[in-house]
């Protein structure tokens, strides 16, 4: 092969914009240069991928298969230009062709096919599985439409719709050949014959799924893995003769079924909503990756015996639980296994990753429509759940019980029990967030099958979130270290560590901030039209909009900072620009009235002299993969500041960190082990621990008390009360923190609890933003010890201790 040098680059580029498009580069658009661009480099991971999957078949190896609602990829060319090794060429090859290489990148559209960290999650680990040369596959839905693009308007979030295949669908091939059907409805009928009991679903609505790959290329390898869309159709045209047949109806049944399975993906993030359509798409996709994988394992092995042998089952969290009767249902209805030995089979085969431990996030499908919709898959969990139940009253003679580890109950099919019960292993995300499964949510089962419960702290890609996003650091990175060993190595970032001492690293990493800031600052005029001050913190919170998230607190912290300023104007602050980013999910009114609460707020410190130079307050707009890779580098203090217990994980926690940013953050999640790494002196705690959470939730919590015992607080809260110039007032979120609703607490989050806490610790680290010095060499020993937090070591330990495949 030749050299893939920017000239021979140049000339494929050109070929294929000819070919494609009938243009020269003269003639073509930068969206078409994107295209042609992405074209050039999927054939290339084609031909590799084509390799791998071959190897992979020749050597009889086992292969991972990660199931996931949701797959937040963001954009691909320059990832893929990296990993191929080809970044500078590309570069080259597209100025030599007269277009500026960063206006290219920054046409494609992010393919937010996820909501946030547990869809992010998902695409980190593509990345690392592919990395790591782990024969893998990432299987979800090729929805039209990718998570909502917000627009914020008179300070309110609305919703656009997000049609990012126009573009983006050209890292997508599709194929129909491997096309399978997935029956939805009908009725089950029973026979036997020549001595076997035979199973049909007769007058099933059936929708087609088509795959739609997109490869996915590793660093530093030639192994290419894909990420399989399903994409929807119906099974036939609308057929004329159909209407004489009576089959008339069947027919738009099914095109109206297949025109919306894939047509959105559901916005709402850790919150369940019983909703058809959405049990739907899980069925879809998971009965269409289910027949692929096994059809492709029959091909090989012509038996599925030694299923689990050479397969396993990854799902993310409990949206593609179906795969557990529906594994079933392919191993007793199609291969004719008795249900011990395809029970045998399928528990080998699957894990279940936990990502939540909100109640209302946990799915429970209401038995009626699960058995309207999927029959066969119905008596196959009735099967499940009554052994299921069995076993846990043989062990425990316990009737509560029973009710609590029950998998069909109440009229509910609750996913979680199904995934303990059908799987061989459940962990949770981060260190405190599996002890809390083990000792509360899942206790129970736990007890009885302790060995199924694992954990595997998330970690990020920081090939992307770092050397890819943040040049000058990587540059850096590479001189103290020696060399690009951290890429591979990511434990080599401890090497950092020794320049601690060293005023010339942390003058380095101080100018590297500073110019990511400026750029940010320039992005966010350009797309905005606000004025980021570079000299001032640039403080951050940036995640889904959630109350236990608390972005309520930080803006109950400004207010106290604001009301400060005003009182006193002549007082010389460190300048300060809090910074938010957040999507609300469309139903959650309580997360957009705090959107509006934060704007309502920006528009008027905005407008406050006393507060210019000082004091400032921007929300981004429509908060995305593509931003965050643009925000990390510029940020200085990372806000992670959720009630104690309630965050799974966070991973926004780790891409700040690996960037440089302080955190300012309560002991929940994986800032334990961040705190376990840096230690008091270089993060800033504060706030209840979780075991401390819980006994004031056990005792009296009374908001109302700290409301009058503490004046800032009762000032701050006072504000809302009163709103502000654009005459928005907040009466609704001050009621629902003192006197709580019908449905809620008084201030279920506890941030009154935390408040003076939180105000204390912010305090602590302006004084310490003032000392550069100290600042600075805290920065490095956060880069220095993020490297516990590289995706890398996180499927390593999925691939060893789960999966039981071999890695690189
Ligand atoms: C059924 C509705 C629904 C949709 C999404 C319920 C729950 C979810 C996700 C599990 C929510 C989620 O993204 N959880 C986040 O997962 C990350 C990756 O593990 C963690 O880092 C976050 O802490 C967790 O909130």
């Amino acid at each position: 092969m030749r050299p893939l040098t920017a000239n021979v680059l140049e000339e494929a580029l050109a070929a294929k914009l000819m070919l494609s498009f009938g243009k020269t580069p003269e003639e073509a658009t930068d969206q078409e240069m994107m295209r042609v661009s992405a074209l050039v480099l999927r054939d290339m991971m084609t031909l590799r991928e084509v390799e791998t999957r071959q190897e992979t078949r020749r050597d009889k190896k086992k292969q991972v298969h990660y199931l996931s609602l949701e797959f937040l990829m963001g954009r691909s060319l320059m990832k893929n230009a990296y990993n191929l090794g080809l970044l500078p060429q590309l570069r080259e090859a597209l100025e030599h062709l007269g277009f500026q290489a960063a206006d290219i990148f920054e046409v494609e559209p992010d393919a937010a096919l996820g909501n946030g960290g547990l869809g992010r999650l998902a695409a980190c680990y593509l990345d690392s599985m592919t990395t790591l040369e782990i024969p893998a596959t990432g299987y979800s839905i090729c929805y039209e439409l990718g998570i909502f693009k917000q627009k914020i308007v008179e300070g309110q979030q609305v919703e656009l719709p997000d049609n990012w295949k126009d573009l983006g669908a050209a890292w997508l091939l599709p194929k129909p050949a491997e096309a399978r059907e997935v029956s939805f409805g009908g009725t089950i009928r029973e026979f036997w014959q020549d001595g076997h009991l035979h199973i049909v679903n007769e007058g099933a609505t059936i929708v087609q799924a088509i795959p739609c790959d997109m490869e996915v290329a590793g660093y530093g390898t030639g192994h290419v893995n894909v990420l399989r869309l399903w994409d929807a159709r119906s099974t036939k045209p609308v057929d004329m003769s159909l209407f004489s047949r009576g089959e008339y109806l069947k027919a738009t049944e099914e095109e109206a079924m297949a025109e919306t399975i894939a047509k959105v993906l559901y916005p709402e993030d850790n919150h369940y909503e019983g909703k058809s359509l959405r049990l739907k798409q899980q069925y879809f996709f998971v009965s269409a990756t289910m027949q692929s994988i096994t059809a492709k394992h029959l091909e090989t092995y012509g038996t599925l015996k030694n299923f689990h042998e050479k397969n396993v089952i990854q799902i993310n969290d409990t949206h593609p639980a179906l795969v557990i009767p529906e594994l079933m249902r392919i191993l007793i209805d199609e291969a004719g296994m008795g249900w011990d030995e395809a029970w045998g089979i399928t528990t080998r085969s699957v894990a279940y990753t936990n990502h939540t431990v909100l109640a209302e996030a946990l799915e429970r499908w209401p038995q009626d429509l699960v058995q309207r919709l999927l029959p066969r898959i119905w008596q196959i969990l009735q099967e499940i759940s009554g052994r299921w139940q069995r076993k846990v009253d043989d062990y425990y003679h316990d009737g509560a019980k029973t009710e609590k580890m029950a998998i069909i109950w109440g009229g509910e099919v609750r996913m979680a029990n199904l995934c303990i019960a059908g799987g061989m292993a459940v962990n949770g995300v981060s260190g405190l967030h599996s002890e809390i499964l083990r000792s509360e949510v899942f206790k129970d089962a736990c007890a009885m099958e302790p060995w199924k419960f694992q954990n595997v702290t998330n970690g990020i890609d920081h090939r992307r979130w770092l050397s890819e996003i943040n040049p000058g650091l990587d540059a850096l990175i590479r001189e103290l270290t020696g060399g690009d060993a951290y890429l591979l190595r990511p434990e080599s970032l401890r090497k950092l560590d020794a320049f601690a001492e060293d005023p010339n690293v942390w003058q380095r990493l101080a100018e590297i901030k500073r110019a990511n800031k400026e750029s940010f600052a320039a992005y966010a005029h350009k797309t905005q039209g606000v004025v980021l001050n570079p000299d001032a913190i640039f403080d951050v919170q940036v995640k889904r909009l959630h109350e236990y998230k608390r972005q309520l607190l930080n803006v109950l912290h400004i207010i106290a900072l604001y009301q400060k300023l005003q009182d006193d104007p002549g007082t010389i602050i460190q300048p300060h620009t809090f910074l938010f980013g957040a999507k609300a999910a469309p139903g959650y009114a309580v997360a957009k009235r705090i959107i509006h609460l934060i704007n309502s707020l920006a528009d008027q410190i905005a407008h406050d002299p006393v507060c210019k130079d000082k004091l400032q307050v921007v929300f981004l707009e429509n908060y995305r993969v593509s931003l965050a890779e643009k925000l990390m580098p510029a940020s200085e203090v990372s806000q992670q500041i959720s009630l104690a217990g309630k965050e799974a994980s966070g991973t926004g926690n780790m891409k700040f960190m690996m960037n440089g940013a302080l955190t300012i953050g309560t002991l929940d999640g994986a800032n334990v082990e961040m705190h376990e790494v840096l230690g008091d002196e270089n993060m800033f705690l504060f706030g209840l621990r979780a075991d401390e959470v819980a006994r004031l939730r056990e005792g009296n919590y009374v908001p109302q008390r700290l409301y009058s015992r503490d004046v800032v607080l009762h000032r701050c809260l006072d504000a809302l009360r009163t709103g502000f110039r654009d005459g928005v007032q907040y009466e609704d979120l001050y009621q629902r923190l003192l006197f709580g609703t019908q449905g809620s607490a008084a201030d279920e989050y506890l941030l009154l609890a935390d408040f003076s806490s939180y105000c204390q610790a912010e305090r602590k680290m302006t004084e310490v933003y003032t000392d550069t010095e100290r600042w600075n060499r805290m920065s490095l020993h956060n880069i220095a010890r993020s490297g516990i937090f590289a995706a890398d070591r996180a499927v390593a330990q999925y691939a060893e201790n789960i999966w039981h495949v071999p890695h690189k």
